[in-house]
């Protein structure tokens, strides 16, 4: 059908419903991917990537960052939000407009129209990293979504149910696919398998992942 994105040179990126609540996005980061990777370089010019511990004492495969009031950090201790970035003391970089914009905007489109993201944890996996089966609840009110947006490699992403035990559906999440997990899907188990080698054309080899969250 013709309708007026159509017209407009500009296509609504198609939504599809993984589960109730959590929406995808197809494509929906794409028009804003320069800014957002400009506006990624500055950042980790502040706080670099790094390879967290778990509580546990193993080494994070993916290696984070953050920017926003807060950032997810883990460490021997526990998994927690940190107004400052432990490797400097210092707090992390402020959330760049164009992130702000780009969570606010589709958050309301899948259905979240108070959403305001006050932490970003910035993923980048590189070929063989992976993140396992876990669920999201360090963040203090759970009627938040988060927004997360896939830029560089594809992964395939698990998406089981509120038991680790659940079974798992499989998602390609592509290069400027942005999805929101919300409702009752916010507590849903989650992870990552092991990345595929490959390049991409404008990221390089390796896949990075923006989650938006409401932590404090
Ligand atoms: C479903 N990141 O940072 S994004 C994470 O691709 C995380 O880097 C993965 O899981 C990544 O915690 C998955 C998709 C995602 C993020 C948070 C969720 C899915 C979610 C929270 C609840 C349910
Ligand atoms: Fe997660």
């Amino acid at each position: 059908m013709l309708d007026l994105f159509e017209m407009l040179g500009t296509p609504e990126p198609s939504t599809e419903i993984m589960a109730d609540g959590a929406v995808l996005l197809r494509g929906a980061a794409l028009p804003f991917e320069a800014d957002l990777l400009s506006a990624l370089t500055e950042i980790t010019e502040q706080a670099p990537f790094r390879h967290m511990v778990t509580p546990g004492g193993f080494v994070m495969s993916v290696a984070m960052t953050n920017c926003g009031t807060a950032g997810w950090v883990t460490d021997r201790t526990g998994y927690r939000y940190d107004r400052n970035d432990p490797r400097s003391g210092r707090p992390w970089p402020v959330m760049p407009d164009c992130f702000f914009a780009l969570a606010v905007t589709t958050a309301a489109r899948a259905g979240y129209p108070d959403f305001r993201p006050d932490a970003c944890l910035i993923n980048r996996y590189e070929p063989g990293a992976r993140l396992s089966l876990h669920q999201d609840r360090n963040e203090r009110d759970f009627a938040n979504p988060i927004v997360s947006v896939s830029l560089g490699l594809p992964a395939t992403f698990q998406f089981g149910g509120l038991e680790r035990t659940d079974p798992v559906r499989r998602y390609a999440l592509r290069h400027g696919d942005v999805a929101v997990w919300g409702g009752p899907s916010r507590l849903f188990y989650h992870g990552v398998p092991e990345l595929r080698d490959g390049v991409h054309g404008t990221v390089g080899r390796m896949r990075l992942n923006l989650t938006f969250r409401g932590a404090l």
